[in-house]
């Protein structure tokens, strides 16, 4: 076996991406929602969804959950849980929902009502103690906190109300509980948002604890923004806590990984395991998660797509020659420097990825085997049934 393979082997074999429940339901934007018949419509939709995937791919064996969206009230998270454990999956990050409530009108945890500031970090515990129930590990906030206008609201007011809740919700983890700060500079706050990028993340994340750390999402960023310096410092600090992966054109557009960019994500990766072989080839805990609206293409074959994406990526960035990349650094021979990256990042690593799915008793292209399977046909005739029996809208634009 050539030496590039064993390397991508060796790297696939611990690289693990988690898929987002709310990726196997109908998602639109705020103009509109396209209907997809094989849509999952419950969680148990979504948790077969997401064990079929997994099945396919083998790197997918943890589903997140948005606890708004999955957990209807009333729910048993202790049977969800074993739901997926018959499915051979498990439930993973838990996303709390800080900003559908009416409450949350002018925030949640940095509301300059008290009694939503209450009601959000109960709801933050709630999905704290909900994660304990699950075996999740993460707890994973987004918020989308912030001002419309100036002079709206006291900017510091409101990091320091961040401050306490994080804070105390942090002193409700168990040990074995990580809890994820995301940041996103606009949307839907438009002239400021509470955490609007991976500085104020950091530090809000410091505050509450040391199981508090950064969450990056690709798609959260202003155009130019280098995201791989961000991963380099977060992996420097400690800090970084895990990854929502998707690609962007304009804004957080949610597009399928590495659509528009991959040689951004490669660029990433490259920094993740430019630091573990810096370290004798120990990896940094990071959760690998996607966090995809994908509302035109099917949704099974463009989770596989991304996940397919992100495996490739992951292993051409393990074939970098990092001694000779130090080699040129030392010189200051920046296009020998340059060309490592770009030599692995042109390796095809097709062969080696079906060589390591064979490892697996896996299929060599998981889209082909999902095709191949009628998992969606079957499931689009049995779902369109089930949404008339249930009074949901059934007109459908898309396969
Ligand atoms: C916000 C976000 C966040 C939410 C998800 C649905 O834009 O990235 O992670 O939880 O989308
Ligand atoms: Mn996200
Ligand atoms: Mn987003």
């Amino acid at each position: 076996m050539p030496i590039s393979t064993e390397t991508i082997i060796r790297a696939l074999d611990s690289f693990r991406i988690e898929t987002p429940s709310w990726g196997y339901s109908d998602t639109g934007t705020r103009f509109g929602k396209f209907h997809q018949p094989a849509a999952a419509i419950d969680l148990d939709d979504k948790l077969a969804d997401a064990a079929h995937v997994h099945c396919l791919t083998g790197c997918c064996p943890t589903v997140a959950t948005h606890v708004l969206w999955d957990f209807a009230p009333g729910t048993d998270a202790a049977v969800v849980a074993s739901k997926a454990a018959s499915l051979g999956i498990s439930i993973g990050s838990i996303n709390p929902n800080l900003f559908q409530d009416q409450i949350y009108k002018l925030g949640s945890v940095g509301s300059p009502f008290e009694t939503a500031r209450d009601q959000a970090l109960a709801h933050i515990i709630d999905c704290i103690k909900l994660g304990q129930v699950t075996g999740s590990k993460a707890v994973s906030l987004w918020f989308a906190d912030g001002t419309n206008y100036p002079g709206q609201d006291n900017i510091r007011a409101r990091k320091h109300r961040f401050e306490a809740a994080l804070k105390e919700a942090h002193g409700h983890l168990s040990k074995d509980q990580i809890l994820l700060v995301e940041y996103k500079p606009f949307e839907p706050a438009f002239y400021q948002t509470d955490l609007a990028d991976w500085g104020m993340s950091f530090l809000t994340a410091k505050k509450a604890g040391p199981q508090a750390k950064v969450l990056v999402d690709t798609g959260h960023h202003y155009l130019s923004q280098n995201i791989e310096q961000i991963v380099a410092w977060l992996l420097d600090e400690d800090m970084l806590g895990g990854f929502h992966f998707n690609d962007r054109r304009y804004a957080d557009d949610d597009l399928t990984l590495g659509s528009i960019d991959p040689y951004q994500i490669f660029r990433i990766f490259h920094e993740i395991h430019l630091f573990a072989w810096e370290r004798g080839g120990v990896y940094p805990e990071i959760e690998y998660m996607i966090d995809q609206s994908h509302n035109l293409k099917p949704k099974i074959e463009a989770m596989i797509q991304t996940v397919c994406t992100a495996q490739e990526l992951y292993a051409k960035a393990a074939l970098v020659d990092h001694e000779a990349l130090l080699a040129a650094q030392k010189k200051g021979n920046i296009v020998d420097a340059e060309l490592c990256l770009k030599k692995a990042f042109n390796t095809d690593v097709t062969e080696a990825l079906a060589a390591w799915r064979a490892s697996k008793g896996l299929d060599a292209d998981p889209l082909v085997a999902h095709r191949a399977s009628g998992y969606a046909e079957k499931a689009a005739a049995e779902r369109a049934k089930r949404r008339q029996e249930l009074g949901i809208a059934t007109e459908h634009s898309y396969a």
